[in-house]
């Protein structure tokens, strides 16, 4: 049908307009001479840019990538389902065009643990110097330590929200961008080994942050020598049901340009009643080494509850995904895909 369509558009076309465009084209050519060959300020300004068409995020492939990684169990450091999970992200990354980058490191755990863990980074159009950064951690808690039953508190849970469900999207959105790419390069970055912080029954660390190994590695050492990008967005419990996000504390105080164009353009993609324009308290997260070490701008869009400001779920056998919400993963993915597809 659609083929027939512009088959007639451009038959019907010729005489007149050709006819018509000769002539102007002349009077055009003139007037270029007569300006020295510059085109008048007015002519540039009105050239039209081409419309973006931000392609539409499929929830349905996010939530199926989420349970594709949950049903690998708790992806622990030094688990043979960590291990495997990693392979299968890899190889999905692939699947979908992403450039993959492992960083196989050995990380040292806040009680001594050293940690076999993993970055995966899929890249997009790598040659170029414009990029933007996409990130979410793919490991889950070694301990169920803020569950009801303290039974419960040595227990690994699945972390469907807390940790698959960020991958979940950003899967999604690279099979978009082997789709249809965007102008500027991406990096998807997966990291490793976020969520071995000190168990809670233990005293946290005065002297550094026993969280966010991976990403700490990582803005130190990036997969590329010199590595920059214009900013990062990191994706953190982002399919609870009754999730909200609002601006953290971190985002705002380093990247507010980027918290600013982010809510915008949730509320542009009609996604705009999951982004209120509301304080959502200061998060260690990923983002944070990434804004402190590598100096890259990174804001972090994290579910946010009403009374205890994490999901009911965080870090409780509850995390499983009977939790997690479609609805969710679109307004986030559809929003992230609205920001990509529109840097040029
Ligand atoms: C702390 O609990 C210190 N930070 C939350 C970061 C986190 C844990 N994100 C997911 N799990
Ligand atoms: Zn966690």
């Amino acid at each position: 049908m659609s083929d027939t369509f512009k088959h007639t558009q451009k038959t019907a076309m010729p005489a007149k307009p050709l006819h018509r465009g000769r002539g102007w084209g002349w009077v055009f050519a003139l007037l270029l001479v007569a300006c020295g060959g510059k085109k008048p300020q007015s002519a540039q300004q009105s050239q039209p840019q081409p419309a973006v068409v931000v392609p539409t995020f499929n929830a349905d492939s996010a939530y199926h990538y989420t349970a594709g990684q949950v049903a690998f169990g708790p992806r622990v450091p030094n688990s043979e389902a960590h291990r495997q999970c990693g392979d299968w992200l890899v190889q999905t990354l692939e699947r979908f065009g992403a450039k993959v980058t492992s960083q196989h490191i050995t990380l040292r755990a806040y009680d001594g643990t050293p940690l076999y863990a993993r970055n995966i980074i899929g890249s997009y159009k790598p040659e170029l110097k414009k990029r933007v950064l996409l990130c979410a951690h793919w490991d889950s808690r070694p301990w169920a330590d803020a569950d009801p039953d303290p039974k419960n508190h040595r227990t690994p849970i699945l972390g469907a929200n807390d940790g698959a469900s960020g991958v979940g999207v950003l899967l999604e959105v690279a099979r978009q961008l082997q789709a249809q790419p965007t102008d500027i390069g991406i990096d998807i970055i997966l990291f490793d080994a976020e969520d071995y912080g000190t168990h809670a029954d233990e005293e946290e660390s005065t002297e550094g942050i026993t969280w966010c190994l991976g990403s700490q590695y990582w803005a130190r050492v990036p997969h590329t020598a010199n590595y920059m990008a214009r900013f990062g967005i990191l994706l953190d419990m982002v399919g609870g049901k009754e999730a909200r996000f609002h601006r953290e504390g971190y985002s705002d105080h380093f990247a507010k340009h980027i918290v600013d164009k982010v809510w915008a353009a949730a509320h542009t993609s009609g996604h705009g009643q999951w982004f209120p324009y509301a304080d959502g308290g200061i998060i260690t997260d990923d983002h944070l080494p990434i804004n402190e070490i590598a100096r890259i701008p990174c804001i972090d869009i994290i579910g946010h509850y009403p009374e205890t400001g994490f999901a009911p779920t965080w870090h409780t056998m509850d995390d499983t995904m009977d939790n997690i919400d479609p609805a969710v993963l679109r307004a986030v993915g559809q929003t992230v895909l609205q920001v990509i597809y529109n840097e040029r």
